[in-house]
């Protein structure tokens, strides 16, 4: 096992990996920015190094920085958290250059991975469900016509160097495909100086539903059941639960099972989700991999018991999986709730400022991942996520139940702050979502129906 890591990230996840390690033993390093030298966080870590100015780009994305501040404290692995370097391959490759353990999976398979039309051939190879559309990159809009002849409109046109809803534009039919295949490309060539694309036949209103896995250092991979991520907007999930209410024993182990069989296709070690599309008659497709852990994954912590942060570190120094997939039971329902300083009645728009006056929700069925105290400055540097409520039940009604008097609890005050716990208080009291009966167009129709 590794002496001490370093963690090249901030805020609640940053605490999140301090404790991990500090239960198995493990030192740990926080870096921080100017933004965030006041955080009470860092005072949990064993170490910390200030790594630059408040932009990123000068601090948490500084790849020579971060380099540095593990070799003056002698940290022998980095976990990149989520967000920032967490997947990029670059900076997994420069880890190994420098001795240092990167704690996700090979460099090889970060880059695999992480080019989306080549995931989708790895998956089709493994005879795990994808969306009819090309094979493989589309070169000409003359292509994508034919293509889009074959398949039927409406379709999607995909940056393959994308993910997460960037870079994609939906056609109806061949004028607007025109205009979506120049302006997918274009979008690509700026956001991620790669103008691949490639063409799907358009799923609409789709169930977002991700399989969290773990590979072991020798490969053995199991599942840990889905999460349901459909309440979102703009691809910014706004809660989380699992199990799913649209999956019942059967899907959930045929999902389960694909999901492992591309982790075994492409080589996967260490912890990841496969994202999957479920349409309303129950058929599911491979989407993408996010070689990271994720902001939900305390979700699935709830339901299965096993720490998935923990065993980020223990199979990044070589430990293999001491369980099976027989082993993994899911228990009762979970839910997370993503409470943003933001202000939902005004587009949502980030509420930086001082946090006032703090009551953070606790007693039974409640987690509460968070970094923030009372008298602590919420900066307007970064994500506005600050903290995330966690639920377990033994059935989702008392998930719910837990989930309405913790979110009613929960006292966030400072000049100019706002959050998003109403507005998941009233979800909660919304019949379709009760009654499991949502989808990815959910958030958008009950945002509209709310303020009108
Ligand atoms: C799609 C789709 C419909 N059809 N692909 C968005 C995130 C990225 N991982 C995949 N995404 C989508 N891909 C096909 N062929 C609809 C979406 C999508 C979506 C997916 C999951 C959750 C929310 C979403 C919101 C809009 C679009």
């Amino acid at each position: 096992m590794f002496r001490r890591i370093l963690i090249a990230n901030r805020g609640e996840i940053a605490l999140r990996i301090i404790r991990a390690a500090r239960e198995l033993g493990v030192e740990s390093v926080a870096v921080y920015s100017t933004a965030d030298a006041n955080a009470p966080y860092l005072e949990m870590a064993d170490e910390a190094v200030c790594i630059g100015p408040p932009p990123s780009a000068k601090s948490y994305l500084d790849i020579s920085r971060i380099i540095s501040a593990a070799e003056v404290t002698d940290a022998e692995a980095i976990h990149p958290g989520y967000g920032f370097l967490s997947e990029n391959a670059h900076f997994a490759e420069v880890c190994e250059t420098c001795g240092i353990q990167f704690i996700g999976p090979p460099t090889s398979v970060i880059q695999s991975c992480g080019d989306k039309a080549t995931a989708k051939k790895t998956a089709r190879a493994a005879g795990v469900p994808v969306v009819p559309g090309s094979e493989g990159i589309v070169d000409s809009v003359e292509d994508a016509a034919v293509i889009a002849k074959e398949i039927g409109y409406p379709v999607i046109v995909k940056a393959s160097a994308g993910g997460g809803g960037k870079g994609m534009r939906v056609a109806s039919n061949e004028p607007s495909l025109r205009n979506a295949f120049s302006q997918a490309r274009a979008e690509a060539a700026v956001s991620f100086a790669n103008d691949e694309v490639y063409l799907e036949k358009y799923i609409e209103n789709p169930r977002h539903i991700e399989i969290q896995i773990l590979a072991g250092a020798d490969g053995q991979t199991v599942h840990l059941g889905e999460r349901d991520c459909s309440v979102q907007r703009r691809h910014q999930k706004l809660l989380e639960e699992a199990p799913s209410p649209a999956l019942d024993p059967e899907l959930r182990r045929k999902i389960g099972d694909a999901a492992v069989a591309y982790c075994e296709a492409s080589g996967y070690r260490n912890a990841g989700t496969v994202e999957f599309l479920l349409d309303k008659h129950g058929d599911f497709y491979f989407m993408e991999l996010n070689a990271r852990i994720q902001v939900e994954h305390p979700v699935t912590e709830c339901v299965t018991g096993i720490d998935l942060v923990q065993w980020q570190i223990k199979i990044a120094a070589g430990q293999n999986l001491d369980f099976t997939q027989d082993d993994v039971k899911i228990k009762g329902h979970a839910m997370e709730f993503r409470i943003n300083a933001e202000n939902p009645e005004r587009g949502f728009c980030p509420t930086p400022g001082k946090i006032d006056h703090l009551v953070l929700p606790g007693g039974r069925g409640v987690r509460m991942d968070t970094h923030i105290t009372a008298g602590y400055t919420i900066p307007q540097h970064y994500d506005s996520m600050i903290a995330k409520l966690i639920v377990h039940g033994k059935d989702r009604p008392e998930a719910f139940r837990i989930a309405k008097r913790a979110l009613q609890e929960l006292q966030i005050k400072g000049r100019g702050l706002a959050n998003t716990s109403q507005l998941q208080r009233a979800i909660l009291d919304n019949a379709d979502f009760a009654s499991g009966n949502f989808d990815t167009s959910f958030l958008e129709k009950f945002l509209h129906d709310h303020h009108a």
